[in-house]
């Protein structure tokens, strides 16, 4: 016998809503009690369940459409032993006719309908800590007995409704924070149904550095401290070297002063040079000073490391800096030159910008972010006057379990103090 399920009377005032999710399709076999699908109001979201076991021969409507009360929904094809309708019964209850068929239970789908009208209830009771916030009642319930608010979750159901997808993702995105786990997101999503687009490989160097980059970032508790130093005279100096230089082949930039300045603060602050043991249980102090320098290459960050910079000059630093960085960008450097740093530089001075915060490069606890020098007027008490002065923007980030944040503070203002004292660069 085949029946039609119509759109229940939903009560408290509501005579249609919108049909949010079809759970049924031709075919499939339902029981008495199933939820056929699910349904939208602007005040509640509500399951309507099937009041036969059958199989379903057609879906009258579909996702998105409104439906008003007494409109049909799905028509089944009832099994002829399972007669389930509460009209049915009272028929035959006031017929007094025996029913030699078992009929079902009337007061089981009547739970059901009014379970739907309760989770209607229900969620209007909850508009205080619910409002515009869409899910299925299942959702609703799962959400209220694992205490989660749904505020939390973004839906990605239609009208930003909550899917049962999303309360899981959001649940494993808990899980993974409380164990450490820091999860990934890799749902694959189709960007070109919003326009045109184009798929490129990452390199291996993007590849290795963005691992390196998100462990730092995951593990270490990075701290930056800004500054700026006066490198006025200094300026002048390295103009000087360079005019000479020059006709010697060698560019003098900024860095090999900052990296004998770097390397005279780590000297006096030698936890800056330091790395933490492998069990977290102790520091091991480096007496020597290998910097790593961020190069930008066209296949992506490389950070090799320029040995013993304590004992190198100015010009033979900058030598060594246009050599590395070349070699760098063609990829022609050893393993041994990426490796065994002890404090890291990474200037963005050359291209621009204000600050930044660099991620620390493991195992160091410490790396310097230059940007670029510009002129200011800074005031000049002996001269009751502004002043022109050329600052340097300083971002450093280091490892707060490693350096308390008084020592970072020290350490970037005894870097411009270095930077002033032109004797710090005579060899
Ligand atoms: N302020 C003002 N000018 C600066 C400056 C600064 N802080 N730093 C560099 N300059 C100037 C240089 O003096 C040079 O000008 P002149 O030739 O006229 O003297 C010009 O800018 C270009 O410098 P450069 O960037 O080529 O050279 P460098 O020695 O300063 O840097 C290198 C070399 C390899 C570090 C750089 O080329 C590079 O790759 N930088 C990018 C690093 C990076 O991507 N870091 C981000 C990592 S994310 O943490």
């Amino acid at each position: 016998m085949v029946k039609e399920v119509l759109l229940p009377d939903l009560g408290e005032g509501i005579e249609g809503a919108e049909v949010s999710e079809v759970l049924v399709g031709p075919g499939e076999s339902v029981s008495d009690g199933d939820t056929l699908l699910v349904l939208e109001s602007d005040k509640a979201s509500m399951e309507i369940p099937s009041d036969y076991s059958g199989e379903i021969l057609e879906v009258l409507i579909s996702t998105g459409e409104e439906v008003k009360t007494g409109s049909p929904l799905i028509r089944i094809d009832v099994k002829e032993d399972v007669i389930v309708t509460k009209e049915d019964i009272d028929v035959n209850e006031n017929k007094e006719t025996q029913i030699s068929k078992k009929p079902k239970e009337p007061k089981k789908s009547e739970d059901k309908r009014s379970s739907a009208l309760n989770n209607l209830t229900n969620v209007e009771h909850q508009s205080g800590s619910s409002d515009h916030v869409f899910a299925t009642p299942g959702v609703r319930r799962l959400a209220r007995e694992l205490k989660i608010e749904l505020h939390s979750i973004s839906g990605s159901g239609p009208k930003g409704r909550i899917t049962k997808d999303d309360l899981n993702g959001y649940i494993q995105f808990k899980m993974n924070l409380s164990s450490g786990k820091i999860p990934t997101i890799k749902r694959e999503i189709d960007f070109s149904q919003w326009g045109d687009i184009e798929t490129q490989k990452l390199t291996r160097v993007n590849k290795i550095t963005g691992n390196r980059l998100q462990e730092a970032w995951n593990e270490i508790p990075h701290v930056t401290q800004f500054d700026k130093a006066d490198i006025t005279e200094l300026d002048l100096l390295r103009k000087k070297l360079k005019k000479d230089a020059i006709k010697e082949g060698i560019n003098v930039t900024f860095l090999p002063f900052l990296m004998k300045s770097a390397v005279a603060v780590l000297k006096e602050m030698p936890r800056f040079n330091s790395s933490l043991s492998h069990d977290e249980q102790s520091l091991i102090l480096k007496n020597y000073y290998n910097l790593g320098v961020a190069v930008d290459t066209p296949a992506g960050l490389i950070v090799p490391s320029i040995k013993n910079v304590d004992k190198k000059t100015i010009l033979e630093l900058s030598e060594e800096l246009m050599d590395i960085s070349k070699r760098a960008r063609e990829k022609k450097l050893k393993p041994s030159e990426l490796t065994g740093s002890t404090f890291t530089i990474s200037s963005l001075g050359g291209i621009g910008g204000s600050y930044f915060s660099p991620i620390i490069n493991p195992p160091e606890v410490a790396i310097l972010g230059v940007s670029r020098a510009s002129w200011e007027a800074a005031y000049d008490q002996s001269q009751n006057n502004f002043v022109p002065r050329y600052m340097l923007p300083l971002s450093l980030s280091y490892d707060h379990r490693v350096i308390d944040g008084a020592a970072g503070a020290a350490f970037t203002n005894k870097l411009g103090t270095v930077m002033c004292d032109l004797s710090n660069f005579q060899n």
